[in-house]
């Protein structure tokens, strides 16, 4: 996107621009009424108790008492008495500069991020299966001419708009659109074939498919044999996944899992991809293997125009994961427990590598612990709104209740901030530079285009300051160019390597791929051709087994509730709620229903509803429409308050990823007189 001066405002503009072709979204043409809202916070706030109003302060008491609280805690509790929350749509220079704040100068274990709650487990299935979690291996205009491509568990149409003009591109040089949702979306809808699921039993699909391409003789042996390892032991379990079994677990019929392996299978140039509905399980990171397992034994990953991918999320959803503000992660996607990234990253931050921190706890696990026995007594939120984003938000919120202190830099007073013992004012996007790297491991630099109001500063100027004021060892740049050149440096000879692409290169070649070792190195748009990252460089398969969710129906909550988003809104509505236009066009959650289940409710268009589960309720206004199923009900959680959906929402984590159950639990419903 561009930005224009018109008068003393900015407008949006499209440019031409490979990923996305110069498309945008209604929140990206309307993306610039929040730089001048009257909403936008341009003033440190704080309180001295809670019982008290947020008051304006100045910049110098606020990061005072910041400092203050942060070491009388450390002293009286220890280094990881303190938190940090991160966000994905932090810039890469953000991510890397919390992570090192909280290694190097707070030396907390402590820090995780809301991508925990996006694209933990997909990273973790592609990072077992190839030894490397890219988002998109390749680049997105391969799906141009894609035979076929199949999309799990992502309303791409709502939620990434500009995206769907390349499935437009596959099916109009004749590929097909092969839609796994409980919902007949808009994406669905443009499908060749929409396979209506059973909210969480994914999994088993993907295993009753490749029973069936085993069946017919449709597994490529020959890749399997050169490129691949574990196939065995899926051919074992999958064994157990016939036809019938699978139709009764998911819903989708015998017939129509014999049309999509049929789909899957014309052509080599196949996709699959797979987005929050099938990832935000409790089996996320299982189910996702299972796909692989497909996309593997189809021959697909590591060729020329097929393979497997997800969907990522967040402005920087993909960058974000990479540089360190992940529980477990050093920059560079490099692990905390590995003793060679530790000594790197050490070296470049001028440290002994046994004063970085081990690996702390998961983000839900992290907010459940606030204030209680060992877990972080002062936290510091930076571009989440954990209040309304969080899964059983009604928890979430006691927790950040038992804290000592509370800071959270925002750009308006979100949910979260409002309950802050100290709010700082932050600079937004167009006001600061910086990069972010997209679904496709693109890095791409986004420039300053406008002035920050007075009396805000940037993320990178407030963790540098904060870092100063406490003392902390080596060097703490605040201006974006020079953070990214650390962490090029940081990065270096990790999976995610940055240290040939500097912001030059980036604004010559249209962004570059990552990994990009060296000035000379063209970057890497297409990965795994000739072998994968893992040690034997061949792709493993992940025997798995389907489970059924973490909760499930019975008498007194028999219907499923599952959630996700509208077109008109992002994420927790910090920012989308403040804008008028979109406000108006959705000013509160519409729970879809079907008609049976309204009927056997007695509930009518536009009825006050109550959904209900063992843990909250949240209530909406009635959507009868036949595009659900009718066993279950679609909330979107894009609201705080009594309208939250999670305050229903299920915390059941993944085993591996820690990703919470956002797709699936039991709910009852309730009229509200
Ligand atoms: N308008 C808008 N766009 C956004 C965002 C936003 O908030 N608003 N957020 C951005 C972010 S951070 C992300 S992560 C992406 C998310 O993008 P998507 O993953 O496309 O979005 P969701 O609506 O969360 O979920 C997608 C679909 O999963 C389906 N689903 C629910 N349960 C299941 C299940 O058990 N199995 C399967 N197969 N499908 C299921 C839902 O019906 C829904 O249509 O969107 C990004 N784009
Ligand atoms: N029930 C349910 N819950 C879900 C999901 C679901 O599908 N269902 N999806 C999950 C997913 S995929 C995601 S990604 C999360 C997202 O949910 P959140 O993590 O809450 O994400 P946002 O709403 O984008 O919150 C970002 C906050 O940071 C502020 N902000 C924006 N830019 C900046 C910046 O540069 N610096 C600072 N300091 N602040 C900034 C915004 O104003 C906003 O208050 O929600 C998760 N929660
Ligand atoms: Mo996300």
């Amino acid at each position: 996107m561009t930005l224009h001066s018109a008068g003393d405002g900015l407008i949006v503009g499209a440019r031409d621009f490979p990923t996305n072709r110069g498309g945008l979204c209604q929140k990206g043409w309307t993306s610039t009424d929040l730089l001048d809202s009257p909403e936008r916070l341009t003033t440190p706030l704080m309180r001295s108790s809670r019982a008290e109003p947020l008051r304006p302060v100045s910049w110098d008491d606020a990061l005072g008492r910041i400092v203050a609280e942060i070491e009388d805690s450390q002293r009286a509790h220890g280094l990881d008495s303190i938190g940090l929350f991160g966000g994905g749509g932090l810039t890469n220079e953000k991510a890397y500069l919390l992570g090192k704040f909280a290694r190097v100068a707070l030396r907390t274990s402590n820090i995780d991020y809301n991508g925990r709650f996006c694209m933990s487990s997909a990273a973790a299935a592609g990072g077992r299966a190839f030894g490397v979690d890219r988002g998109l291996p390749f680049p997105l205009s391969d799906l141009a001419s894609a035979d076929a491509i199949m999309l799990v568990g992502s309303n791409a149409a709502e939620t990434m708009p500009p995206f769907t003009r390349w499935l437009s591109e596959a099916q109009d040089n004749g590929g097909v659109l092969v839609v796994v949702d409980p919902r007949r979306t808009p994406t669905a809808r443009r499908a060749t074939l929409h396979l209506q699921i059973t909210p969480g039993t994914d999994l088993a699909l993907a295993n009753g498919l490749l029973h069936i391409a085993l069946a017919d003789g449709l597994v490529d042996e020959q890749y399997v044999q050169s490129r691949t390892a574990g196939f065995d032991e899926v051919r074992r379990v999958v064994a157990s996944y016939w036809p019938e079994r699978v139709e009764r677990i998911t819903g989708v019929t015998v017939a129509e899992q014999r049309t999509a392996i049929r789909l899957l299978t014309r052509g080599k140039r196949v996709m699959v991809l797979s987005a929050r509905g099938a990832e935000q399980h409790s089996n996320g990171v299982d189910t996702v293997s299972a796909f692989i397992n497909l996309a593997l034994a189809l021959g697909l990953p590591g060729t020329e125009g097929g393979g497997y991918g997800c969907l990522t999320g967040q402005g920087n959803g993909q960058g974000g994961r990479e540089h360190g503000q992940k529980a477990d992660q050093l920059p560079g996607y490099r692990r905390i427990d590995d003793p060679v990234a530790r000594a790197h990253v050490a070296s470049v931050w001028g440290i002994d590598p046994a004063r970085i921190p081990g690996a702390g706890r998961s983000a839900f696990e992290l907010l459940d612990s606030l204030g209680a026995e060992g877990g972080p007594r002062v936290l510091l939120v930076l571009g989440s709104n954990v209040v309304v984003s969080a899964p059983s938000a009604g928890r979430v919120q006691k927790r950040l209740a038992a804290l000592d202190f509370l800071a959270v830099c925002d750009l308006v007073l979100s949910e979260t901030a409002a309950r802050a013992d100290v709010v700082l004012p932050i600079a937004q996007w167009a006001e600061e530079a910086g990069t972010m790297t997209n679904l496709e491991g693109r890095v791409l630099l986004r420039q300053r285009a406008a002035a920050a109001p007075a009396g805000v500063r940037t993320d990178l100027e407030v963790l540098a300051e904060l870092a100063e004021r406490l003392d902390a060892p080596g060097r703490w740049p605040s201006e974006p160019d020079e953070v990214f050149d650390e962490l090029r440096r940081a990065s270096a000879g990790g999976l995610a390597d940055y240290s040939g692409i500097s912001y030059q290169r980036i604004l010559d070649e249209d962004g570059v791929f990552w990994p990009c070792p060296s000035e000379d190195h063209p970057g890497t748009p297409r990965m795994f051709l000739d072998r994968f990252a893992t040690a034997d460089g061949r792709a493993h398969f992940f025997g798995v087994e389907h489970r059924q969710p973490a909760e499930d129906l019975d008498a007194d909550y028999p219907v499923y509730l599952t959630t996700g988003r509208l077109l008109q809104h992002y994420q927790s509505g910090a920012q989308t709620r403040r804008v008028p236009a979109l406000r108006e066009a959705q000013p509160e959650p519409m729970i879809e229903l079907h008609p049976d289940l309204a009927e056997s409710h007695q509930l009518e268009e536009g009825d006050r509803v109550r959904v209900v589960s063992r843990r909250g309720t949240a209530e909406g206004l009635v959507r009868i429409t036949d595009t659900i199923r009718a066993d279950t009900v679609f909330m979107p959680f894009h609201w705080g308050g009594a309208s939250s959906a999670n305050r229903v929402t299920n915390p059941a984590l993944d085993p591996i990823s820690k990703m919470p159950e956002f797709k699936v639990c039991a709910v009852r419903l309730e009229a509200v007189a």
